[in-house]
């Protein structure tokens, strides 16, 4: 009897088996079908957008005209019906499937929302809308006084200038872009919504956010919290810049909130350039560097590490440095990193002159690519060749961006005479300027704002007063005089415009950037992470590749414990600034505070 019941269990488990592997091959055999076709349209649409990204003619419509093309072949694809049917279809049946091969169709779904072609009208016109608004923002010519200056020049006026009407005229200048681009942001608001909801989400920011597995309410609950976290100290350096800034523009009477043109920063995110720490002037070392040499750099630094050199073509197809004044045409003048057919077509878009802004930008756009190139391996289907999530992309060139300004590694460099005693605790401060600085600005400002624009579809005649609302709130800054609905500030940020709510990613990179660190320093290098040395350090370098390798075949979650041990918290962050809080009190005593809670 008992052998009896045997047999027929190993029966069974056989009939299981046999369905199993045959849906299996099923699901594999749409998937490669998928994928095959899906690489080649993808590829297509963004070589497209390369060009019109890159060479942007007044009142030609060609490159606009072929990337609208090209991306609505790419949608109608993505958001085929029938796609939508066969990946709902084999996901109903996913407990039969491998875990890649649901990773892979939930993609697929998550592609087809942005695109359903159930409204195709809809996908029709907000890619119209997008090719050309993006047109519209980077072929904006900025003006002072009628005369045309680049962002790079307008960066540079904020970030050295002392006479306060100078200025203004550059800040002012910076903001015009915003009113040319507010009814298409009207259009768009609309838009983004209408096409995710086709496919059951409430609002385009429910959309992105669900990218990370989360709801919105929980990503605006970590947002807040990571806000609450850094208050005490950001207050500290909010109340710091105020008096200093009052007392290098010559002002008398300090104001209780930062007047915007008072910032080395368009939109006050990074205010890094405030102070020069003594015996360590990154600007001034690198007056005498090519763009050049920045990017041969930031590839050394990654060799060093046993990552491969560029490839040959990443050099030939990218847009590395600004267009001459008289080139005829613009570019898109924020930096990218693009990964065109994923595979190994790499490619940057930048503006690269000698500064340390862009010293710091080439890293962080070099960490997209090394990621794109360490994912582009057999392992990795085409479909999930993304990062663990979008933070991870973009905290992989912020962290060697980090090491890329510590002392050790700079005077490695050359760039710092090695006996200089630079300050720590200025150099501290400086850094702070950059990383906590930025976080109301991205927890806060950015992400409520678009959060309200599209889940609470804010009113066009809103848009502004809510911006400085947020903005003074989140930031303790204001407008150096109203700004009425005539303006649209939002609109001067490039991601409102080509990375829509999404700007929380920078906001996360930066926590799982400082927890990477603080691993890497701690475990790895052993060394105080106020002052590492990456370079060259090979157990580094495996642990790097072995990080970025997976790209998105593994639970983003999971990925984090098992690298780091800790789940997502901003512990690392807080206490890698934690010696500045006491320098602040110090500097700060008898000046009123003024930032209220958040
Ligand atoms: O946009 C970027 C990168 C593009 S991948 C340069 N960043 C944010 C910004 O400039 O607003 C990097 C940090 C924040
Ligand atoms: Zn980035």
């Amino acid at each position: 009897m008992k052998r009896f019941l045997t047999v027929i269990l190993i029966g069974f488990a056989l009939v299981g088996c046999a369905s199993k592997a045959k849906i299996q091959q099923e699901a594999q055999a749409f998937l490669d079908a998928y994928t095959a076709e899906y690489k080649a349209l993808a590829y297509a649409a963004d070589k497209a957008d390369w060009k019109s990204n890159t060479m942007i003619i007044e009142g030609d419509t060609t490159n606009a005209y072929a990337t609208r093309k090209a991306k609505e072949a790419l949608a109608a694809f993505t958001g085929s019906s029938a796609n939508i049917e066969a990946a709902q279809e084999f996901l109903g049946r996913r407990n039969k499937l491998t875990p890649l091969q649901v990773r892979q169709l939930e993609k697929i779904l998550y592609m087809a929302a942005n695109n359903p072609q159930t409204v195709p009208d809809l996908v029709e016109a907000r890619i119209k809308a997008e090719t050309e608004q993006t047109e519209k923002l980077y072929g904006f010519d900025f003006k002072i006084n009628g005369a045309s200056i680049s962002t790079n020049d307008i960066d540079q006026i904020l970030k050295t200038e002392t006479q306060l009407p100078r200025r203004l005229e550059a800040w002012r200048a910076s903001k015009e872009v915003g009113a040319s681009l507010k009814d298409g942001l009207v259009n768009l608001q609309r838009l983004r919504n209408e096409t995710v909801r086709a496919l059951g989400y409430n609002d385009y920011c429910s959309y992105q956010v669900s990218d990370y597995g989360m709801e919105t309410q929980e990503l605006l609950d970590l947002m807040l919290q990571l806000n609450r976290e850094l208050r005490p100290l950001y207050r500290e350096i909010h109340t710091y810049a105020r008096y200093e800034l009052a007392k290098r523009y010559g002002v008398e009477e300090v104001p209780d909130m930062l007047p915007a043109h008072w910032l080395p920063n368009r939109w006050g995110q990074d205010w890094t350039s405030m102070i020069t720490v003594e015996g360590f002037d990154l600007d001034g070392a690198l007056q005498d560097k090519t763009a050049k040499w920045l990017l041969e750099q930031a590839e050394r630094f990654y060799i060093s590490l046993g990552f491969p050199e560029l490839p040959g073509t990443f050099w030939e197809w990218s847009s590395l440095y600004p267009l001459p004044p008289d080139a005829g045409y613009k570019k898109n003048n924020h930096a990218s990193a693009w990964h065109l057919d994923l595979d190994k077509d790499v490619r940057c878009l930048m503006s690269v002159v000698p500064s340390s802004e862009w010293y710091e930008t080439t890293h962080h756009e070099l960490g997209h690519i090394y990621y794109y190139m360490s994912y582009s391996n057999p392992d990795v289907p085409i479909l999930l060749r993304q990062g663990a999530n979008r933070a991870f992309h973009e905290a992989i060139g912020s962290l060697l961006g980090l090491a890329s300004m510590q002392k050790p590694f700079i005077a490695h460099l050359g760039l710092l005479p090695t006996e200089a005693q630079a300050h720590e605790l200025q150099s501290l401060l400086k850094e702070a300027l950059n990383y906590v600085v930025f976080i109301p600005w991205s927890a806060g400002v950015m992400t409520e704002f678009e959060y309200e624009l599209y889940a609470k579809e804010l009113p066009r005649d809103q848009f502004n007063k809510r911006w400085w609302e947020l903005k003074s709130k989140y930031q303790g800054i204001v407008p150096p005089s109203p700004r009425g609905e005539e303006h649209c500030d939002p609109a001067s940020k490039t991601h409102i415009t080509d990375d829509p709510a999404q700007y929380y990613d920078y906001a996360l990179s930066y926590v799982i950037l400082f927890q990477l660190h603080d691993h890497i320093a701690r475990n790895i290098l052993r060394q105080d992470p106020h002052a590492t040395n990456y370079y060259g350090d090979k157990e580094l370098g495996k642990f790097l590749r072995d990080l970025l390798y997976p790209g998105g075949t593994r639970d983003w979650r999971e990925l984090l414990r098992e690298t780091t041990g800790e789940d997502l918290s901003a512990n690392a962050m807080l206490r890698y600034f934690e010696p500045l809080m006491a320098y602040l009190k110090k500097a700060n005593e008898g000046r009123k505070h003024t930032l209220p809670d958040v």
